[in-house]
């Protein structure tokens, strides 16, 4: 079946009446299982029932990729992702950050009211700084004022993310209270909404799924790799013997197959009762996995042989949220003395 998916240009102007939610993702490479089902999901449900507005951060990811070919390739590999994954451009708008400058201007003046020790108290910049310790860029430390000028620039009420991206969001809202007390009321609060996995574990079993950590599972990898991956995950570590009873409560491969089947509770019966062995659950998930994703692949993988199209429709996001993005700048400008 041909892909259509090009909006014409002359996109319909955002339904106002709507609430509005966002998020933005980095472009960093693969998508992963925690990114699916911690977040995109949300994306591809909200856009129903809401304005939505879903961005490739590709400023945010500045702060940790240097290559500029990287980055524009990653761009386009995540547009292709989502898109692949259920966004549709006829309900929601995906752009790409950079494409949308007014987002940068927004962050300077946000961070007038930011004051320099919330940013430093931040788990993730803690995390980054430990991380890169050579590349402790500025931008680090300044990377949840611009989420939040992400957010407030279309006066997103609603926010789909992860459970570690619950800290930077309570940021953006003190920073809306800051700015709001400083200024007058302008800016909504905006809310994190979360999925029912708000905090996927890796294949360690122990650490948030994640690709600086490298235990993720690529959810449109080879179903070679994605086999690899999953049979690579820590399950219950008191189940040393076969015959031992196993805890789905505790086993990472219990509590995903939550999301990949009705019959989860008699698999968790199954390790309860030591009837199946870790590695016939972990061959099960493998195999749920590789099918669930299959059509999603199959359109991503098509999708990045069509680059224009998956271009067309970021310039045609981008172009849809010029009038309400240059509309926030001139009341903030107004409000703060800005000619
Ligand atoms: N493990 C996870 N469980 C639940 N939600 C998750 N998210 C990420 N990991 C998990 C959510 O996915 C959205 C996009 O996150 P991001 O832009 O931070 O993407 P990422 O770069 O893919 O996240 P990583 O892998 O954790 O990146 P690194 O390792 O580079 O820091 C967000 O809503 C996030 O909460």
């Amino acid at each position: 079946m041909a892909l259509e998916l090009a909006p014409s240009p002359a996109l319909a102007p955002l339904a106002s009446e709507r609430p509005r939610a966002f998020s933005g993702i980095q472009p960093s490479g693969i998508v992963h299982l925690g990114n699916d089902l911690g977040a995109v999901r949300n994306y591809v449900r909200l856009q129903y029932d809401y304005d939505a507005i879903y961005c490739i951060v590709d400023y945010h990811a500045l702060t940790t990729t240097h290559d500029g070919t990287l980055l524009r390739e990653r761009t386009r590999e995540m547009a292709a992702s989502l898109l692949a994954l259920g966004l549709d451009p006829e309900h929601c708008t995906l752009f790409v950050q950079s494409d949308r400058p007014e987002h940068t201007e927004l962050a300077w003046l946000l961070a007038t009211v930011t004051p320099v020790s919330w940013l430093e108290r931040t788990p993730t910049y803690k995390e980054k700084k430990l991380n890169q310790p050579d590349d402790v860029n500025h931008g680090l430390l300044t990377y949840p004022v611009l989420q939040a000028a992400d957010i407030v620039i279309y006066k997103a009420t609603v926010v789909p993310v992860g459970r570690d991206q619950a800290a930077h969001l309570e940021l953006s809202r003190e920073i809306v209270r800051a700015f709001n007390a400083r200024y007058g009321p302008t800016f909504p609060e905006p809310q994190a909404v979360f999925t029912d996995a708000p905090v996927v574990l890796g294949t360690d079993g122990v650490r948030k799924m994640s690709k600086s950590i490298g235990n993720t599972i690529d959810i449109f990898g080879a179903p070679e790799l994605i086999r690899k991956q999953v049979m690579s995950m820590v399950t219950d570590t008191k189940r040393i013997l076969r015959t031992d009873p196993g805890r789905p409560a505790v086993c990472n491969v219990c509590q995903l197959h939550r999301h990949f089947g009705a019959d989860y509770e008699e698999i968790w019966d199954g390790e309860r009762t030591a009837r199946t062995g870790c590695v016939d659950t972990k061959k099960l998930l493998a195999e749920r996995i590789i099918a669930y994703y299959a059509p999603a692949r199959e359109r991503y993988l098509e999708l990045i042989s069509k680059p224009a199209m998956v271009d067309e429709v970021l310039a045609a996001g981008a172009a849809r949220l010029k009038p309400l993005a240059e509309a926030t700048l001139a009341e903030v400008h107004a409000k703060m003395g800005l000619r």
